[in-house]
């Protein structure tokens, strides 16, 4: 297990659609056990593989908050959303390619996702509330789209800007 460096944005390799993963394997496993560590030692709720430099299907989840709960790491290979509710709910989001810079999102509240698990194994559940954003934020990460895509483009224009200067200040530390 280790900890891999998180691209920051602008970056083209977030801009990208990600390949889907054609079997899981044990470099993928590795790969995702990798995105984990790297999530939490963030900390993260959340890691989709582009962040790590990797255009594949992968994403990591973890969004238990509270730490008396046990935790519930969720890794899916080519996950899909196969239905979106019509009722909305707003969430401030955040990313870890886009440091301390947040804002509220509304997307649909719950989905219903599809996806491979660690042993290939194909799964489907519905999630609501924070998983359900969760969910959809790392989902959009492997069709190259970013929170701040659903701003106006003067707030993205700004977030981009902080961000790029953020990226330039950690280049030279
Ligand atoms: O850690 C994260 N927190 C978060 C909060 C609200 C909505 C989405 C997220 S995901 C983010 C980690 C990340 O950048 N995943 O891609
Ligand atoms: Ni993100």
């Amino acid at each position: 297990m280790s900890i891999k460096p998180i691209l920051i944005h602008p970056d083209p390799r977030l801009k990208k659609v990600c390949d889907a993963v054609p079997d899981v394997s044990d470099e993928l496993r590795k790969l995702a056990d990798d995105m984990l560590d790297t999530m939490y030692d963030a900390p993260g709720i959340g890691l989709a593989a582009p962040q790590v430099g990797v255009l594949q299907r992968v994403i990591v989840m973890d969004c238990v908050k509270d730490d008396a709960e046990p935790p519930r790491p969720m890794v899916m290979f080519n996950p899909e959303v196969l239905l979106s509710s019509d009722d909305t709910s707003v969430y401030e989001e955040g990313c870890l390619s886009i440091p301390e810079q947040y804002a509220e999102v509304t997307r649909p509240a719950e989905v219903r996702v599809k996806w491979l698990d660690r042993d290939g194994n194909e799964k489907e559940q519905d999630f609501e509330g924070l998983w359900a954003t969760c969910v959809q934020h790392e989902i959009d990460h492997l069709n190259g789209k970013l929170f701040i895509d659903y701003l106006s483009p003067m707030k993205r224009q700004m977030m981009t800007r902080k961000s790029a200067k953020m990226k330039r200040e950690q280049a030279r530390a």
